[in-house]
């Protein structure tokens, strides 16, 4: 009987036992020496990497093994024979037997179907649970004990049947391995040095050290730190290809936007459904905004109330208590209004080009894919003379970048562009067109009040982050994605998807 403790001890056993026997089972030679069979074939590997010292082959072995309800049987006797033992010399109320834990129920009912105790009713008003013999063997501890040593052969078939569906064991495949003698086999393992130290150096031990071979095919230690979200990955994605393409980011760091910005700069009137509660979510402390630009606020209700720059405007009373109203905003088109005004306010009109990635709010019906909000990209380019040509050829540029080269454009209407189209791609997974944006060119009624020169045109476009997300990681419902019930694993695990090589 070989014994072995600690892993330079194991390993020494274990060459021992090959050296004698010719070959050895991790799974037998760990039962005899009472070790976990894990250490065993962790000190195979170690030896085996040193050099060709072993050969192994690696076998599937069905075992029982114990579960931990078994193990706990183990330390402290079966469920009825704690029961058994509860029952005290004058009997017991059944009742108070149950109080026992959640097996006394299993208990009792094995006690009883093992002639192990009785209940007496010779007063039916109060029947009481009561020893039938003297003292017990509690057979099932006995049992899993064999079980725990390996030696579940002893067990007879129907216990151990019954033992599983208790759950107390469980039938297992477990990789075990056969060693023999490799071409380079020897008992003296030379410890294998994992580092070369200072002191190495400077004694010159390093000179006849045998140093462990570097394993290059090892997992790297996994950092427990923190994981980018799959939208963050995704949006990290979108934020390269822009910039690639010359664009700069619009600063997207206020949520709250005042109704004129998200709206009536964008020449949408104030009686537009999408401005009503029940698409927008409006604030309520501070309610109000009324730090606009004067002279332009001026032409922006000039625009809208009577026309101008060739338009004949809505025609309705314009309201500024209406552009006052503070809300989350809707769109990123809010900032971008914003960054075009500011472009015209510079004294010579250079061409830029501008995106923003952030969330966007609407008090929207909730489904799979859709939330109250959601993050929206946009790409703005304002430059002169911009034709809807420059529009169509700028998406086609974008898209292809994402993978994506089959385009439809379908006309659409939006408030603030004329002509608007909806984009379109053929999605090869899903066999059908799918609508991957929404863009346009922005309507003189929003440009011109800005002071922007009368040549100059401003094209854009918009999609969302998620849908391309939960496309790359092939996520169904929005709440899978985001929200406080989603699989931190998944955030984890997520790989980052180079956006055009998968699709
Ligand atoms: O993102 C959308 N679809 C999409 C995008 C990409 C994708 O995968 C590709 C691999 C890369 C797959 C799908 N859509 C826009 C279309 C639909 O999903 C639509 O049902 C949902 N839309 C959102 C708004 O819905 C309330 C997506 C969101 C959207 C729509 C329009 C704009 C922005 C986001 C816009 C705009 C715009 C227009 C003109 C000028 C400036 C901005």
């Amino acid at each position: 009987m070989a014994s072995a403790d600690g892993s330079e001890k194991l390993s020494t056993a274990i060459l021992e036992a090959v050296d004698r026997r010719g070959t050895v089972n991790t799974l037998e030679f760990a039962a005899e020496l009472g070790r976990d069979h894990q250490d065993v074939v962790g000190s195979m590997n170690s030896i085996s990497a040193v050099g060709e010292i072993l050969t192994t082959e690696q076998k599937q072995t069905n075992q029982w093994q114990l579960t931990d309800e078994g193990h706990s049987v183990v330390e402290n006797g079966s469920h009825e024979a704690a029961v058994f033992n509860a029952v005290p010399e004058a009997g017991i109320a059944q009742a108070e037997l149950m109080k026992l834990g959640a097996n006394a129920k299993i208990g009792f009912s094995k006690a009883m179907s093992g002639g192990w105790i009785v209940i007496d009713k010779s007063d039916p008003a109060a029947p009481l649970v009561k020893r039938k013999v003297p003292t017990i063997v509690d057979t099932v501890q006995e049992h899993l004990r064999q079980v725990a040593a390996d030696k579940a052969s002893a067990v007879p078939e129907k216990e151990l049947k019954d033992y599983k569906k208790r759950k107390l064991v469980q039938f297992v495949i477990v990789k075990t391995y056969n060693i023999t003698k490799g071409p380079c086999f020897t008992k003296s393992l030379v410890k294998l040095e994992t580092e070369l130290l200072p002191e190495m150096i400077a004694s010159g031990s390093w000179k006849t050290a045998s140093f462990k071979p570097y394993n290059f095919d090892a997992m790297g230690s996994s950092l427990d730190c923190g994981h980018l979200h799959p939208l963050l990955k995704v949006r990290a994605q979108f934020r390269q290809i822009f910039l690639e393409m010359g664009f700069s980011e619009m600063p997207t760091n206020n949520y709250v936007e005042s109704s004129f910005w998200n709206f009536d700069a964008l020449f949408q009137p104030q009686q537009h459904p999408a401005r009503d509660a029940h698409d927008t979510f409006f604030i309520k402390e501070p309610a109000t905004c009324n730090n606009f630009p004067d002279d332009y606020l001026k032409r922006v209700h000039q625009v809208h109330q009577e026309g101008g720059y060739g338009s004949q405007g809505y025609g309705y009373q314009w309201k500024i208590e209406e552009a006052q109203k503070n809300l989350m905003r809707t769109h990123t088109t809010a900032v971008s209004a914003r960054m075009l005004y500011k472009l015209a306010q510079q004294p010579e009109f250079k061409p830029a080009k501008y995106f923003s990635i952030d969330r966007v709010f609407r008090n929207e019906s909730l489904d799979a894919t859709h939330l109250a909000e959601f993050h929206q990209i946009e790409g703005v380019v304002a430059d002169r003379n911009l034709t809807l040509g420059h529009l169509m050829g700028i998406l086609r540029e974008f898209f292809h970048k994402l993978g994506i080269r089959k385009l439809r454009f379908k006309p659409a209407y939006n408030p603030y562009t004329e002509p608007s189209l909806e984009v379109f791609s053929y999605h090869d997974g899903l066999q059908k067109w799918v609508e991957i944006g929404n863009s346009g060119i922005f309507r003189p009624e929003m440009l011109l009040p800005m002071g922007l020169p009368k040549d100059v045109s401003v094209i854009a476009w918009g999609l969302s982050l998620e849908r391309p997300t939960m496309i790359k990681y092939k996520i169904n419902n929005i709440r899978d994605l985001v929200g406080h019930k989603i699989d931190l694993k998944m955030v984890q695990q997520a790989p980052i998807y180079l956006i055009d090589a998968e699709s």
